[in-house]
């Protein structure tokens, strides 16, 4: 596929992705979702890489869906569209490698509700959060009523969901909807940083916490612990991570994965 609004840089196993629509500050348009579905599929193809990194161009990160292609667009239609969004979002947790948000500016809307579908959010200092559907006579479509309380309580999302506040990075930290915040240079700079770091631990076992987590949260607790016990268990063994890892730590070295 020839990307348009994707751009992506892969380095030392990292692959940074860039939005980059900034006239429309990089409003999200089914092009957009096209583009995204072929490169999740790409990258998870892709056994080199270990960590993928969202980010956007300009001074958005991602001010919604896109407004223009939406108004015209029938009950039917709308609903194709918020599945269309709901189902590139959910690839992002059913992807075996870590998804991190690097939030550079404006998360309004579907923008908020990709950052939200990664595994975990970092944010520079200007970025300004909000889910302003009801300003548009809307509500979230990609998953947004769902993933918000899940993140910061029911409390703080149906605030931020029925009053269309847009609220800055020291307010979206203390509710948990971001892990950290950067000054706005220094913001890719610490991403990556983690991302190595990341990059450096057992493979396997990164890919079986988020599986555990994410599936997890789906289930009761019992089975949860039915789940954890069993992944735990595939990593122990000759030939497998938990074995290398632990073996590598007894004698006083770095593991080689
Ligand atoms: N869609 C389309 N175009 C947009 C969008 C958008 N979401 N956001 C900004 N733009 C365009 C503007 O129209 C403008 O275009 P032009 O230059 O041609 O006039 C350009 O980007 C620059 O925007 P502004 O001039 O408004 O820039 P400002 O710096 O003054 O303001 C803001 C920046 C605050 C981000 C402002 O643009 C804004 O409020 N944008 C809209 C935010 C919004 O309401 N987002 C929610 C959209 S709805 C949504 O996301 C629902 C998701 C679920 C959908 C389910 C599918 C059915």
């Amino acid at each position: 596929m020839n990307y348009e609004i994707l751009n992506t840089e892969i380095t030392d196993g990292i692959a940074v992705v860039t939005i980059s629509r900034p006239k429309a500050m990089n409003a999200l348009n089914t092009r957009f979702f096209n583009e995204m579905d072929q490169l999740v599929a790409e990258i998870s193809a892709n056994k080199h890489v270990k960590v993928m990194i969202i980010t956007g161009d300009g001074k958005a990160f991602v001010a919604g869906a896109d407004i223009a292609e939406m108004v015209n667009k029938n009950g039917e239609e709308g609903t194709v569209f918020s599945e269309l969004g709901q189902n590139t979002f959910s690839s992002f947790g059913r992807m075996d490698i870590p998804v991190i948000a690097a939030i550079n500016g404006f998360a309004l809307g579907g923008g908020l509700e990709l950052a939200m579908g990664c595994d975990f959010r970092f944010a520079n200092t200007k970025a300004k959060f909000g889910q302003p559907e009801v300003s548009l006579g809307l509500i979230p479509g990609y998953a947004g009523t769902q993933r918000l309380p899940r993140l910061t309580g029911m409390g703080d999302a149906l605030y931020l969901l029925m009053t269309a506040d847009m609220i800055n990075a020291d307010e979206a930290l203390r509710i948990g909807l971001v892990q950290k915040i950067f000054e706005p240079e220094m913001l890719m700079e610490e991403t990556l940083k983690v991302a190595k770091l990341i990059a450096s631990k057992g493979p396997e076992a990164i890919k079986k916490v988020k599986k555990v987590v994410r599936l997890g949260m789906e289930m009761s607790f019992t089975d949860g612990e039915k789940l954890e016990a069993t992944e735990f268990g595939t990593l122990f063994g000759e030939g497998n991570e938990g074995k290398t890892g632990m073996t590598a730590f007894l004698e006083k070295r770095k593991p080689s994965w």
